[in-house]
């Protein structure tokens, strides 16, 4: 615990080894880790958390590079992170992000960080989450969490920023992605990048055509649709304004809209929790005797999981709470 304390304090004075180590920490999902988010999770109120995703190739890291730019510009630290959960695999997309961010390397208001998560339950959100609590305390205005795809890890993602940039590409098919209702939910802002190239007006003109269809939530508006050439820089400037714009806690239904995003994560985690301690209560054992009695049929699938079920609940009541859920947040 003590240990614990004293990173969380290098954390909080913002010192680069610190935060990277207070980092692998989360991202291996260690209880050290937890039990930082804990000390940490209050001191990281003031940043704004910007989540950039879309398909792979897109130019997120392009536009990221551009933004830090134009946050740096405004006297703002920034830290990123380039979140990559195939990278574990392949090793060569955290290698590319380095290289393209290296311009500013020698900058100490620019902290960039590849993560790759181990792939448990829920792992990649709530380490990215947990991730942009830690930079956030450590003292960065701005933080940035770049995403590669369009699934449900970067939905859950993105229940973890202020704003959420949604990245499409001309002659790609993204219409139909961006069509799809879990990214209207979570774009505040949708950026057809590589504006440069034929078919871009068509892009924009479809995705505006599938906001008009959806209405938006009673007292919010539709998120905007920008065009950028990421790699000249066009258009980043107005996107930096929108995300600014975006960010203001006042604008219409901007209140609702982050008490949705902290209540779908926290039902999340209640999920995720509540099925691990289940799964460990329960064990190997009792999984194994009863895929055997089902399989002898002599009890079906409902009753087997039913008792299972009250298995694991008494065997957690009998145990109590985990050391690492029972401490107490705050000093
Ligand atoms: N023509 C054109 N090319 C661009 C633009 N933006 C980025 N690119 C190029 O597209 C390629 C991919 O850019 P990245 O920024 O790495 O894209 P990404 O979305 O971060 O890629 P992943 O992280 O691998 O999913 C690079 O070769 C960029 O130079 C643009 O606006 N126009
Ligand atoms: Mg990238």
């Amino acid at each position: 615990v003590t240990a614990v304390r004293g990173l969380a304090d290098r954390v909080r004075r913002g010192e680069p080894r610190a935060l990277a180590r207070a980092i692998t920490l989360v991202e291996n999902e260690t209880a050290e880790g937890r039990a930082l988010v804990g000390e940490l999770y209050a001191a990281g109120a003031a940043a704004i958390v910007i989540g950039v995703t879309g398909p792979p190739g897109a130019g997120k890291s392009t536009l990221v590079d551009g933004l830090i730019v134009q946050a740096r510009r405004a006297g703002r630290s920034v830290g990123v992170l380039a979140i990559d959960p195939s990278s574990i695999f392949t090793g060569g997309a955290v290698l590319g992000d380095r290289i393209r961010m290296g311009a500013h390397a020698g900058d100490p208001g620019v902290f960039i960080r590849s993560m790759a998560t181990r792939g448990q339950l829920g792992g990649l959100s709530s380490a990215a989450s947990d991730a942009a609590v830690l930079l956030a305390a450590a003292g960065r205005e701005v933080v940035i969490v770049e995403t590669v795809g369009v699934g449900q890890d970067e939905v859950d993602v993105a229940d973890t920023a202020d704003v959420t940039v949604v990245v499409l590409v001309p002659g790609t098919g993204d219409e139909v992605q961006a069509i799809k209702a879990g990214i209207m939910e979570i774009a505040d802002i949708f950026v057809v990048n590589k504006a440069d190239r034929e078919g871009a007006d068509r892009l924009v003109q479809a995705v505006e055509m599938a906001l008009s269809l959806h209405a938006a939530p009673a007292g919010e508006e539709h998120p905007p649709v920008l065009r950028t050439v990421a790699t000249d820089g066009t258009g980043v400037d107005a996107l930096w304004a929108a995300i600014l714009s975006s960010a203001q806690s006042d604008r219409p239904g901007g209140e609702t809209r982050q008490r949705r995003r902290q209540e779908r994560r926290l039902r999340r985690l209640v999920t995720d929790t509540v099925r691990r301690r289940l799964e460990v209560a329960i064990g190997k054992t009792e999984l194994d005797t009863m895929v055997a009695r089902m399989l002898a049929r002599e009890i079906d699938p409902h009753a087997a999981a039913d008792a299972l079920v009250e298995i694991g609940l008494r065997r957690t009541a009998s145990l109590g709470v985990a050391p690492a859920e029972r401490r107490t947040h705050g000093e």
